[in-house]
């Protein structure tokens, strides 16, 4: 592989649009013929962290779990998006550690509560105001803005393919350092 490794991460609320744009993202990279692995609640919190809930103390382990795995991913010379929730700063901050701080990108994928619960896809928002979700992001559970996002990608604003670009750029810049 010619490339070094690089960890992308993605967080923002549920709804926010994180994994369109890692979807997204994630083909570009492929057509540029980039070796990629996209990490996601599909494919993490069903087997690796099945274990794992939505406490406090649930998501920073999920968390600190796929941190490592993302730091393993990013030393076998792949660009790894990774696209949680990731509320808390902290766990941000040890993701971004575990990576190494010149091959992190953090993608604050940016959409407040009501518009991500006025768009509901899965209807998550309205149970949990119903109170049939607990611990539920952004209605019963905080989520702590990025302090130091390389990238901020407003949803309300910008195109997919705006925001699919901007977080390119970021990584092409990255490659080329
Ligand atoms: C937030 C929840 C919850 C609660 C289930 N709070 O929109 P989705 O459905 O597909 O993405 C959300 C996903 C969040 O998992 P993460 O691993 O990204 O969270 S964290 O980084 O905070 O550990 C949502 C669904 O799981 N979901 N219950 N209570 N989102």
């Amino acid at each position: 592989l010619d490339q070094p490794g690089l960890v992308i991460w993605f967080t923002g609320l549920s709804g926010s649009g994180k994994s369109t744009i890692a979807v997204e993202v994630e083909k570009q990279l492929v057509a540029q013929k980039k070796a990629v692995y996209r990490l996601d609640g599909d494919n993490v919190r069903h087997g690796l962290n099945s274990d794992l809930g939505f406490t406090p103390e649930d998501r920073n382990e999920n968390i600190r779990r796929i941190a490592e795995v993302a730091a393993l991913f990013k030393d076998a010379g792949l660009i790894t998006l990774a696209s949680f929730i990731s509320p808390y700063q902290e766990s941000r901050a040890f993701a971004r550690e575990r990576a190494g701080r010149d091959n992190f990108i953090e993608v604050y994928v940016k959409a407040d509560v009501k518009t991500c619960a006025d768009r509901d896809p899965k209807g998550l928002y309205e149970q949990a105001k119903k109170g049939e979700i607990d611990n539920f992001t952004g209605i019963s559970a905080p989520y702590e803005e990025p302090v130091d996002p390389e990238v901020v990608v407003d949803t309300r604003e910008l195109s997919l393919e705006e925001a699919v670009n901007q977080v390119l750029a970021a990584i092409t810049e990255k490659l080329n350092d």
